[in-house]
């Protein structure tokens, strides 16, 4: 990777045919403060594969090497990890300068985040950030990224509806056009509310259905099958470029979910993952495991109670996911051109 980066101006650099900014007045604003490296700025200006790729999953995430921009690039894309380094938000972050993230430590930034790490930038505050879900997409639209690649998606929590504990993935869904590639949402989040609140918020939800018939259920991440039905189905990545570029056309501004169902052979079943994810949960309630600090005591159960299984799933459906999100683009890139 080129470690030279520069600033470069977005709106200028990239096609205007098929990028109308969500804000007229945010021209001057963006000019400068998102640094977007050429080969991405290029790549996206060309209407090149681009995939963006997040930096929580590595500042948060502790799977260990991922190696998401070799499967992006293996696959005929250019790789786009968005995030905040030294307090400036960066589409196209090295390996090294991710590493450096990893070792010198960040804050999770969602949306609401994202103008203060980049106001203590300018302020001289050089704080990294590794963006979410939904930072990351506010950071790809800004570069005029379509297409992302992930793990799972934020979800409304198990008692959601009062605590009102939503993940900010969702309301980013429907307000930034940008088609995020995930294994559905965790099981021990409410996938129920979840699929509610993405069908109030305007957010296209489709499963890959890869050949299978009929009706075909959201996927639960580690889990093939959270029993719900998806809303619409994709059946290869042929189709999900063709809504990418529908949904572009029609100008509707709202973001779509691509559910890839996690590899077969990395599966753990409903039920089993059901069981694992009742017991953690049970156990964080009478511990008082509660707030920011229930899902960090979750996911470590869940871990011992797979008896590691759940790692391993996590890096092989986040690589599955990133690989699909790679070919969507080059889907996408042919209908572009
Ligand atoms: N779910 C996962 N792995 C993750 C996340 C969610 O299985 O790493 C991260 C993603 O970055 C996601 C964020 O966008 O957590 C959601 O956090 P919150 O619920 O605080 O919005
Ligand atoms: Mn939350």
């Amino acid at each position: 990777c080129s470690a030279v980066q520069t600033r470069v101006q977005t709106r200028v650099q990239t096609d205007r045919r098929h990028y109308s900014p969500s804000s007229k007045h945010s021209s001057s604003a963006l000019a400068g403060l998102v640094k977007i490296t050429p080969e991405v700025a290029d790549a996206v200006a060309t209407n090149k594969p681009v995939v963006a790729l997040e930096s929580t999953i590595y500042t948060h995430g502790a799977l260990g090497e991922l190696l998401l921009e070799d499967i992006v690039r293996k696959h005929g894309a250019v790789p786009a990890v968005c995030g905040i380094l030294d307090g400036v938000p960066t589409v196209g972050l090295t390996v090294a300068e991710i590493n450096r993230m990893v070792h010198e430590g960040a804050k999770k930034v969602s949306r609401r985040d994202l103008a203060y790490l980049a106001g203590m930038g300018l302020a001289g505050h050089k704080i990294h950030g590794g963006t979410t879900i939904a930072g990351t997409m506010i950071l790809a639209r800004i570069a005029g990224i379509r297409v992302f690649g992930t793990g799972g998606l934020g979800g409304v929590h198990r008692g959601g509806h009062d605590s009102m504990d939503i993940s900010a993935d969702l309301t980013e869904l429907g307000r930034t056009r940008v088609a995020v590639i995930a294994s559905g949402c965790k099981g021990f989040l409410d996938i129920p509310r979840t699929l509610e609140y993405l069908e109030t918020q305007g957010a296209l939800v489709s499963t890959f259905a890869d050949g299978r018939k009929g009706d075909v259920n959201f996927p639960a991440f580690w889990a093939r099958d959270s029993g719900l039905k998806s809303p619409t189905v994709a059946q290869n990545e042929k189709e999900a470029a063709a809504i990418i570029f529908a949904q572009e056309q029609l100008g509707i501004e709202s973001g779509i979910l691509f559910a890839n169902p996690i590899p077969e052979e990395y599966a753990i079943s409903r039920e089993d993952m059901q069981n694992v994810i009742d017991v953690a949960v049970r156990e964080a309630d009478e511990k008082g495991f509660s707030g920011h600090a229930n899902t960090p005591y979750i996911l470590k159960r869940i871990r011992e109670l797979t008896q590691g299984r759940s790692v391993p799933a996590n890096v092989a459906l986040v690589q599955s996911n990133v690989e699909r999100a790679a070919k969507v683009a080059v889907e996408l890139s042919k209908l572009l051109n």
